[in-house]
């Protein structure tokens, strides 16, 4: 008789658990909700998607080199806003960078929350004629 109420009760606790997790998965999605841009830099030219951009929402520009030779991706866009550049494994934080070198080959994320509109340029420091835009649009989040 009270094995049977234990087990009852552990059931019961089990399934509670079960809607915790639900639940923590379920606001980690939401917050973790980003606008991705994709640059790729191939045969010493910046190719990229323009979507929609929203102003104040948690952005990750994915950049991509696709050639041997070593490039930068610089954009006044970052200036005096934090933030968070992932790139082989590695982490770094910074406020206000000017841009990043991408070996060949290699790949990196950056991290940042869009605040001003417009139209930004963006090039490579090591190639002048390298360039490219993105549009920041004024859309209002839904
Ligand atoms: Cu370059």
């Amino acid at each position: 008789m009270i094995a049977k109420q234990v087990e009852e009760m552990w059931g019961g606790g089990r399934l509670w658990l079960a809607a915790c997790f639900v639940l923590a998965l379920c606001s980690q999605g939401g917050a973790q909700a980003e606008q991705r841009i994709e640059v790729t830099i191939k045969d010493f030219t910046f190719l990229t998607k323009q979507i929609p951009l929203r102003l104040g929402v948690a952005t990750v520009i994915a950049i991509t080199n696709q050639d041997q030779e070593r490039h930068d991706f610089g954009s006044t866009m970052f200036e005096g806003i934090p933030t968070r550049v992932e790139s082989e494994g590695i982490v770094s934080y910074g406020r206000g960078i000017g841009g990043l070198f991408l070996d060949g080959k290699k790949s990196a994320l950056i991290r940042f929350t869009m605040e001003r509109p417009g139209r930004h340029e963006f090039r490579c420091s090591i190639h002048p004629n390298m360039k490219g835009e993105l549009l920041l649009l004024n859309v209002e989040a839904v």
